[in-house]
């Protein structure tokens, strides 16, 4: 899969290509690409920004040098891209849109700084995402996590053990604590029932805990979970049993 980035600072890039994903890069599982709006500016000055109209603080990206950019990339490549404007103001990143954008050929994120982008560049783009309700300085960071956590989908990139960990996630729960040596760190044991060899019991302890945590934790994430009745007879019982702590005296 190609991934193309939009960006004032393609040295961003350096950031990304590390670990699993340069790995992939060298297989030629992933392509990584930057384009850089100041090599298609048109003034001696080579000016991507400019003072709002209207007024107001701050600087507004100019759409001219971003349009043009997205043109020579569609320039250079065989096929379309699906293009991508990061902004605070954009659909919430999620993992479902991850498994959505890796069916994609190729993906351009394009990257602002400054105050924001010029309207005129929003009809370029086929949708805008956010990576959370807070505001970075850019868009670089929001690009390579959702270059990361994209690419990680794609065949080749992961081991299949680890392919095996995608499916336990989108059961929609938190994951179980894990535990590796040693037996004791600093007087904290790791549970008698992992060291048991008891595998059905330790795959439900698991799943309890998995339960437990989420329930603590991601309420919000409990009420979408797909559920088997004996998660739900678990939950009934955590809350009983919650319920016969904390009530308070009356
Ligand atoms: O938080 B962000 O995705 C973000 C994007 C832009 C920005 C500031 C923050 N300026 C231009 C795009």
């Amino acid at each position: 899969m190609r991934f193309e980035i939009v960006t004032l600072f393609p040295e961003i890039l350096a950031a990304a290509e590390v670990g699993l994903l340069k790995k992939a890069i060298e297989r030629d599982h992933v392509q990584l690409i930057a384009k850089n709006p100041r090599d298609h500016t048109t003034d001696r000055h080579r000016s991507v920004d400019d003072a709002p109209y209207g007024g107001g603080s701050g600087m507004v990206m100019m759409p001219g040098p971003l349009v043009s950019s997205l043109e020579a990339l569609d320039a250079d490549r065989a096929g379309p891209s699906h293009k991508v404007l990061l902004t605070p103001q954009g659909t919430p990143f999620t993992q479902a849109i991850a498994e959505r954008l890796v069916t994609q050929p190729a993906l351009t994120l394009v990257c602002g700084r400054y105050e924001g982008f010029d309207e005129r560049v929003r009809p370029h783009v086929d949708e805008e995402l956010s990576l959370g309700d807070f505001v970075l300085l850019g868009g670089e960071i929001a690009a390579l996590t959702i270059i990361e956590a994209t690419a990680r989908l794609l065949p080749g990139v992961l081991g299949n053990a680890d392919s095996a960990i995608e499916e336990s996630h989108s059961s929609g729960l938190l994951e179980y604590p894990q535990y590796t040596r040693p037996k004791v760190f600093r007087d904290e044991e790791v549970p008698a029932i992992l060291l048991s060899g008891h595998h059905a019991a330790i795959a439900k302890w698991r799943r309890e805990q998995a339960l437990v945590r989420t329930k603590t934790r991601r309420p919000d994430l409990l009420e979408r979970a797909s559920l088997t009745n004996e998660d739900k007879r678990f939950l009934r019982e955590l809350a009983e049993a919650n319920r016969t702590h904390e009530e308070p005296e009356s």
